[in-house]
């Protein structure tokens, strides 16, 4: 199946700048290089400059940036909903996570029956009521199932997006108390790094895999490349020590493409600012080939 790059060049839902440089990284780390190695046949679609929603007159605290982040919001539903109806994958490349509001909403208006895989240090499941920052990156998911402000909620009309059953978290390291009350009230499954030290990346794989395809019509995956440990992907916004090491990141993308479920990827949160010598940026390449197929044998 074709893939189509969507470069999203944005960083108005975290509190740095520097996310929106992360597609023109990712893609100077060698992206399309990778894609043709490994016979893929993919096209890339520029990314169309948004311009501040007119109705962004009042700054909310609560929800910084939010006409910016919901005009990017829409236009991005819209183009990988496009990409979806023409057979394709399509492969966001972010910016910061805010745009997984976006693309679990086009994906969703093809297939309603969704499973998530979210691979985070975080879980993004902040509304405005319980964030500490006010950066949408961290409501992401939370409003991709229903929770938080209707405008980001009901993006292209349908809410909730996703039903709890099927939304899976690996990886989450550092909560907000809030964040915590919405995974228990919602019923996501948490998979935190102190599963991965007890049982082992491959039988949380394993269980993340199982919980996220049962019954459902497709598997979206999204990489917040801040669940890699800092010491390997150093060029994020918000590092937390104590994360996924090398090979535990594509053991997890190497057993999502074998599921054979996977609909749909977002990979976001590289920062170039704060990155050394490229490192995360071709990291995040190289978790993209395992997603897509490569293998070491
Ligand atoms: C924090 C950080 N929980 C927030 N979240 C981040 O701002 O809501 N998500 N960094 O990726
Ligand atoms: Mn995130
Ligand atoms: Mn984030
Ligand atoms: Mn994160």
């Amino acid at each position: 199946q074709p893939v189509t790059v969507l470069p999203v060049p944005f960083h108005f839902g975290a509190s740095r700048p520097g996310a929106s440089g992360g597609p023109e990284a990712v893609l100077q780390a060698g992206l399309p290089e990778k894609l043709q190695l490994l016979n893929q046949s993919y096209s890339i679609l520029p990314w169309k400059e948004t311009a501040e929603s007119a109705i962004e007159r009042r700054t909310l605290e609560r929800l910084r940036n939010w006409g910016r982040v919901l005009a990017m919001s829409e236009a991005l539903a819209h183009s990988v909903h496009a990409a979806m109806e023409n057979e394709t994958f399509p492969l966001t490349i972010g910016g910061d996570h805010s745009i997984a509001i976006g693309t679990i909403a086009g994906i969703t208006e093809r297939i309603q029956q969704l499973g998530v895989v979210w691979i985070d240090a975080h879980a993004d499941m902040n509304t405005p009521e319980t964030s500490l920052t006010g950066n949408i990156h961290g409501m992401a998911l939370a409003a991709s199932l229903g929770l938080g402000d209707s405008r980001f909620t009901d993006l292209l009309g349908r809410s909730p997006k996703l039903q709890a059953k099927r939304v899976v978290l690996v990886g989450v390291r550092e909560l907000d108390e809030g964040e915590k009350r919405n995974i228990y009230e919602t019923g996501i499954t948490c998979f935190t790094m102190h599963d991965i030290d007890r049982i082992g990346m491959g039988r949380v794989m394993e269980k993340a895999i199982a919980i996220a395809s049962y019954g459902s019509e497709g598997v979206h995956v999204s990489f917040d490349i801040d669940s890699v440990d800092p010491g390997e992907a150093p060029g994020t916004g918000t590092p937390v020590r104590g994360g996924l090491n090398y090979r535990e990141a594509h053991l997890a993308m190497e057993m999502l493409f074998d599921c054979g479920m996977v609909t749909s990827a977002d990979i976001v949160e590289v920062n170039p600012l704060l990155d050394t010598n490229g490192r995360t940026a071709r990291l995040a390449v190289e978790l993209i080939g395992s997603l897509l197929g490569e293998r070491i044998l």
